[in-house]
């Protein structure tokens, strides 16, 4: 057997160590099976499981219709893991930032100290807003609360909070929901429900408390719910509640979640990480883009590098070729993108996101009639091209240009064919079931290039 030498991080190995003794397992055994539940967890899980998907009648809702049209929404990730960035003591941890707390196992005592450091001046809340109207983005789910705890609103019921914790002392929520409304954005919040490093009850965090001593029930009723109802009443017309990472929560506390938002906002969403197949749509894996069209309101969540937060040395930008053929990819299967961006800890997007949310938007400007409020098209399942449709229009997204500028689709019948930027019309030979479109040898534009059928 060839041996493979590693180096891994002492904390990482004293871990290791610790559960192959709980489990009474070899150290190298016990790293297999950590190895192996990763890999299932990254790799073998559908894209869309059944717990994080579509209660009964949603998809007939027409509460969904707006969410239906839009297609395409900004995340933003931000909270305390910001500052740190992924690094934490000098050393730099693997994985997403916004787990920092969690992977490293830092204790709330040391971690609680960031909040006197979080003094984001150069946050601008319509700055913001107004990245996500350019980059054509028609909603935003933004982290109230992740699963460190750490509240970017003003609650009542913690002062771990951006207002009562901070040096900037300003509700950055408010500020959005103000921005939004006068952008026409709609707004919402992604919330932490099961998970919180924080709060002695809530789960996950078990190196400074005993998970036998955790009363998870009264977390959800006297924690969850109170900031579930702050955070649909003070801040306006709520579109969606983003839960996440349901894990054990049962039955009835998700229903009960769920009658919380219904009772306080009728009209807004409350997507599938919920748990227990209640949420109004589902939500797909992180990243994860499902093979063929789903007979289901779904949504995948993605990022622009690989970190949720932002990650001081990660550099891994998708391009916005990359990204346009994602939304096109996404869309022509019937679902949403849900794309996102990591702010600094002062504030600020980093430039290589706001470049590439522009080039998104930039595509859009010119084929966006191709995209919101279309329906998947009738020709699925080629690698060279998608297609969407709307109001009798088949929309066919070239991504490999043929060498020939010959364009043949069947299954479609069409009299017309014309480039959607610019208008060009386009040669088009049409006999039964099959269409032969004679393009620009080339594509016209460098991600997508986008045909209308008539
Ligand atoms: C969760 C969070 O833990 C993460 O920090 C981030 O907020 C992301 C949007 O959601 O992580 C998940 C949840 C579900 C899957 C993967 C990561 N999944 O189903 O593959």
């Amino acid at each position: 057997m060839p041996e493979i030498k590693i180096d891994i991080p002492s904390t990482f190995a004293e871990r290791i160590e610790r559960v192959a003794a709980e489990e009474n397992e070899s150290m190298e055994d016990m790293a297999l099976l950590l190895l192996r539940r990763g890999y299932d967890f990254a790799v073998t899980r559908p894209d869309v499981e059944p717990d994080r998907s579509q209660r009964p009648g949603a998809r007939s809702d027409p509460r969904l219709d707006w969410w239906r049209e839009a297609k395409f929404g900004l995340f933003i990730h931000w909270g305390l893991y910001s500052i740190p960035a992924g690094v934490w003591k000098g050393r730099e941890w693997p994985g997403i930032a916004e787990w920092l707390m969690y992977r490293a196992e830092i204790p709330v005592e040391e971690y609680e100290p960031l909040a006197a450091r979080f003094n984001p001046v150069e946050f601008d809340a319509e700055a913001w807003v107004a990245l996500a109207k350019r980059a054509g983005q028609k909603y935003l789910v933004i982290t109230s609360k992740h699963h460190d705890g750490f509240c970017l609103f003003d609650s009542a019921v913690t002062d771990y909070d951006m207002v009562d914790a901070t040096p900037f002392k300003r509700d950055v929520l408010k500020e959005l929901a103000e921005a939004c409304a006068a952008q026409d954005i709609k707004l919402g919040f992604y919330y932490s429900q099961t998970q919180d490093w924080h709060h002695p009850d809530g789960d996950g965090n078990d190196w400074d408390y005993d998970p036998a001593e955790k009363d998870f029930d009264g977390y959800i009723e006297e924690y969850v719910k109170p900031h579930v109802r702050e955070l649909l009443t003070n801040y306006g017309p709520i579109a969606i509640i983003w839960f996440d990472t349901p894990k054990g929560i049962s039955e009835r506390q998700s229903r009960s979640l769920l009658e919380l938002c219904n009772e306080l906002q009728p009209d807004c969403l409350v997507c599938g990480r919920l748990g227990n197949a209640l949420g109004d749509y589902a939500t797909a894996g992180d990243n994860r883009i499902p093979e063929e069209v789903l007979d289901l309101d779904w949504e995948t969540p993605a990022t622009i590098n690989d970190s949720w937060s932002y990650k001081l040395n990660d550099h891994n930008w998708k391009s916005s070729g990359d990204l346009i053929r994602k939304l096109v990819d996404i869309v022509s299967k019937g679902g949403n993108y849900l794309l996102n961006v990591g702010p600094t800890g002062a504030g600020v997007i980093p430039q290589p996101s706001v470049e590439r949310l522009e080039a998104v938007g930039r595509w859009l400007e010119a084929n966006g009639e191709a995209i919101y409020g279309t329906a998947p098209g009738p020709i699925q399942g080629r690698e060279d091209l998608r297609s969407t449709s709307k109001e009798g229009v088949v929309y066919l997204h070239i991504y490999d240009w043929p060498a020939d500028g010959r364009i043949r689709v069947e299954g479609v019948q069409a009299q017309t064919a014309r480039l959607l930027a610019g208008g060009e019309a386009l040669a088009i030979d049409g006999s039964g079931d099959e269409v032969v479109i004679s393009g620009p040898a080339g594509a016209r534009e460098e991600a997508v290039t986008v045909i209308a059928l008539r």
